[in-house]
């Protein structure tokens, strides 16, 4: 499939508290992301980075939500305002937008700009649940946030920034899950998400849960929004993330998962939006993580072994 691919920096860290996960987009970009996109037949286009507030300014306890914690919510809905709009005008010219972080947070950009002009369902490939809101966070770290930021959960409800326009939480599907803090339990259970936790991935095997996953997120939408956290794979593979978790997916697990939305992409055209998030390039073993994660999208888009 003829694609256009527009690469969108967001090199971000105020949603995981100042850890050097600014440096993702960088790193992933090195590793040879625009190659690896070639190769799989898409046209990348880069618009490079979005410009970032100096943290050094800026009061991390400063603009906080009417209840809970929040740190530097300010800038994160600064910045994520501007990957929103930046992420609807690339879909509004039939572009596909690819959106590399930084932290997690910058999903609440993400997913707020493709739902707009879509019904839009979501796969989070993920070892966290990113449930939280500013009244449950144990870390006050917006990273852990922004699922319930763009379902408007919490204290993110009386925003007009965070919540997205037309994201259904029936329509979004977890993969990988394996650390998930009590209070989310408890979200979870109450919520009409679907969660696929390794143990799922254990019994029944990746592909399947992919294939799964993306019965739930296209059911009744026009398209799906592709999140991938780079602490879904296990640390041994990808050890140049903030919060490393034991037990994640394989090198080949992690490949199988992504070639399964690409292969349902190509029957169907499914895909709408992805971001890539969480590679700290300061704990990376020589750009290992990084260049994972060009490969891994590489393989989203229809790059093949043959
Ligand atoms: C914990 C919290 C977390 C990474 C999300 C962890 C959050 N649930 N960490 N993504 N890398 O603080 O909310
Ligand atoms: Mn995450
Ligand atoms: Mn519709
Ligand atoms: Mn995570």
């Amino acid at each position: 499939m003829e694609r256009t691919v527009r690469i969108i920096g967001a090199p971000m860290d105020y949603g995981a508290n100042r850890r050097g996960v600014d440096m993702g987009p960088s790193a992933i970009r090195y590793a040879g992301l625009a190659d690896g996109l070639e190769r799989a037949a898409v046209e990348p286009i880069d618009d490079g980075d979005l410009s970032m507030p100096r943290a050094e300014e800026r009061d991390p306890d400063a603009g906080q939500p009417s209840r809970g914690t929040a740190k530097f919510l300010r800038e994160v809905e600064d910045v994520c305002t501007r990957v929103g709009d930046r992420v609807a005008a690339t879909l509004a010219d039939g572009e596909f937008p690819l959106v590399l972080g930084g932290d997690h947070s910058v999903a609440i950009g993400s997913l707020g700009g493709s739902a707009r002009a879509a019904d839009l369902g979501a796969i989070w490939f993920d070892a966290h649940a990113d449930l939280n809101t500013p009244e449950t966070t144990p870390s006050g770290n917006v990273h852990g946030m922004p699922l319930a930021a763009a379902l408007g959960r919490g204290a993110f409800g009386e925003t007009d920034w965070a919540p997205a326009p037309r994201l259904q939480e029936s329509s979004i599907a977890y993969v990988g899950l394996r650390s998930i803090d009590e209070r989310e339990r408890e979200l979870i259970r109450d919520s009409e998400m679907t969660a696929f936790t390794m143990s799922d991935i254990d019994q029944r095997g990746v592909s399947t849960v992919v294939e799964e996953a993306l019965e739930i997120a296209t059911d009744g939408t026009d398209g799906v929004h592709v999140s991938l956290d780079l602490d879904w794979l296990d640390p041994k593979t990808a050890p140049g993330v903030g919060t490393p978790v034991r037990g994640g997916v394989t090198y080949r697990e992690a490949h199988a998962a992504l070639e399964a939305l690409s292969r349902r992409d190509e029957a169907d055209g499914v895909l709408r939006s992805m971001d890539v998030v969480e590679v700290n390039p300061i704990l990376d073993e020589a750009n290992e993580t990084a260049t994972l994660a060009a490969e891994l999208t590489a393989s989203t888009f229809g790059k093949r072994i043959l």
